[in-house]
């Protein structure tokens, strides 16, 4: 028996005796309540319980494994996730900027990709110079509250466990303490970690219908080309801070995806592509447009026809998303590792809940994604898809040498924006190039641009426009 157990046990001890002699006011529960049997007590839970100060809930015993030291050993694959909790501003719509809450200077934070069965050792950095607190709740895990504590300023914290199941998970501030979460949530501090199927994702089947209408199955291969969405709202004050009371009426500011309202949607560039200038806004709302914008000019998704293209959608907000695609039906529908729904026109996602979105764009054309619900999609969750080439400008960008031969998609050309491409897995299909976007610090796009790995668009553009011009 170690010093503090026998220490508690002589408390016990002397109350019991003491209500004995001189008869106190203790009742007889407790009394009794007092005398513990310390021969049938486990030593080292007491002993975490009295370190601690107090009772906390005990998980299963398998999945209540944050030893890092022994998941380390165990023979799975590690990957370490380190988050660093960074207070910045960032532009909202309209030319302002907005007090927003970080992991790592981005929104959302990074996304983790790992397979079914690997260990995620998750180290949370707060700043000395961060304002407050902040935690970091996984939802990929499946380990005791407790680990969720909240990490002062200067000070690190980590926690391990074992992505037990397949599909695709939030994770977010947990606030100090849990007070502050909504603030620190829906100023920026969420992200997703993808756990990819042990056995790999599954091949997609399209029913089709030929000639004079006989049903034909399409069977596309596992390998997908990929893309992640986060859906979200901000509540702010014209100051750009967070406004509590609008969010507890539900009443948001703006609806965004990846951090952005409007943030996949043409630019200029798309503009002189299309329309030959760069002024004739080929889109009915175009809030990021200007070559000076840089990382935040907006981006257009481009995709293949024929392709099997795979969607991660999260809603990390405080309002439901109705997902659609305009001119396009979910071919697949796909909720943890199980599969919810084939050929569907629309999906509902709660707050807190993700799917995977499998589906073929059978036709060139401009397509749109959106929260089917009305507020949502005009305060800013309409995103573009472009399949093909639906502007038929493969004859010029080759006859102006700005490609060799004709491409699949524009996304040969330009590439897709950073923020909407989730890292590899198994069965991704590598984007042919990828271009700077996101909801991120300036000091983040210079070390993506100082890497070498992304199309810096805002220096490609011009020279583009140069050659389409003269
Ligand atoms: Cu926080």
């Amino acid at each position: 028996m170690n010093k503090r157990i026998s220490m508690l046990f002589t408390v016990a001890a002397v109350a019991v005796m003491g209500a004995t002699l001189f008869g106190s006011t203790y009742t007889q529960t407790q009394i009794s309540g007092q005398s513990l049997d310390l021969t049938q007590m486990d030593a080292d839970v007491m002993e975490q319980i009295h370190q601690m100060g107090g009772l906390k809930l005990m998980m299963p015993e398998a999945f209540a494994e944050t030893d890092c030291g022994v998941l380390e050993t165990s023979g799975r694959t590690v990957h370490n996730f380190d988050l660093t909790a960074e207070s910045v501003e960032l532009p909202i719509m309209g030319g302002k900027t907005y007090h927003a809450m970080t992991f790592n200077g981005m929104v959302p934070g990074p996304t983790i990709r790992v397979m079914q069965g690997d260990v995620i050792k998750m180290t949370l950095t707060i700043p000395d110079d961060e304002p407050v607190a902040h935690g970091n709740d996984m939802h990929a895990s499946q380990i005791t509250a407790g680990a969720f504590e909240s990490v002062n300023p200067g000070e690190t914290s980590q926690y391990c466990f074992i992505a037990e199941s397949a599909g695709m998970f939030k994770y977010h501030c947990s606030g100090v303490k849990l007070a502050a979460m909504d603030q620190h949530v829906l100023s920026g501090m969420y992200g997703i970690a993808i756990v990819d199927p042990a056995n790999g994702y599954k091949k997609l089947m399209v029913e089709k219908t030929s000639g004079s209408g006989e049903l034909e199955r399409m069977f596309y291969d596992a390998d997908a080309l990929e893309f992640q969405l986060q859906y979200n709202q901000l509540y702010l004050t014209p100051e750009g801070n967070f406004d509590q009371a609008a969010m507890f009426k539900h009443q948001n500011t703006g609806t965004v995806v990846n951090g952005y309202q409007f943030g996949y949607v043409p630019n200029m560039a798309h503009n002189l592509l299309v329309n030959g200038d760069t002024n004739k806004n080929i889109f009915v709302a175009q809030p990021w447009n200007g070559i000076e914008l840089k990382q935040h000019q907006s981006q257009l998704l481009f995709v293949e026809n024929d392709q099997h293209v795979r969607l991660f959608i999260e809603n990390q907000g405080n309002e439901p998303v109705y997902f659609h695609i305009v001119g396009e039906i979910l071919d697949r529908v796909t909720q943890g590792n199980r599969v919810q729904s084939a050929a569907t026109e629309t999906w509902l996602l709660g707050g807190s809940q993700g799917m995977i979105v499998d589906l073929v764009f059978d036709e060139p054309g401009v397509y749109a994604a959106v929260n089917h619900d009305y507020a949502a999609i005009f305060s800013g969750a309409a995103t573009v898809f472009v399949a093909g080439d639906p502007f038929n400008l493969n004859p010029v960008l080759v006859e102006k040498g700005v490609l060799e031969a004709p491409v699949a998609s524009y996304a040969y050309a330009l590439g897709n924006p950073s923020d909407a491409v989730p890292p590899m897995g198994m069965n991704s299909i590598a984007h042919p190039a990828i271009n700077i976007h996101g909801l991120y610090t300036d000091e983040v796009a210079a070390e993506m641009q100082a890497s070498g790995d992304y199309v810096a668009l805002w220096e490609v553009i011009p020279v583009v426009a140069e050659i389409l011009t003269s």
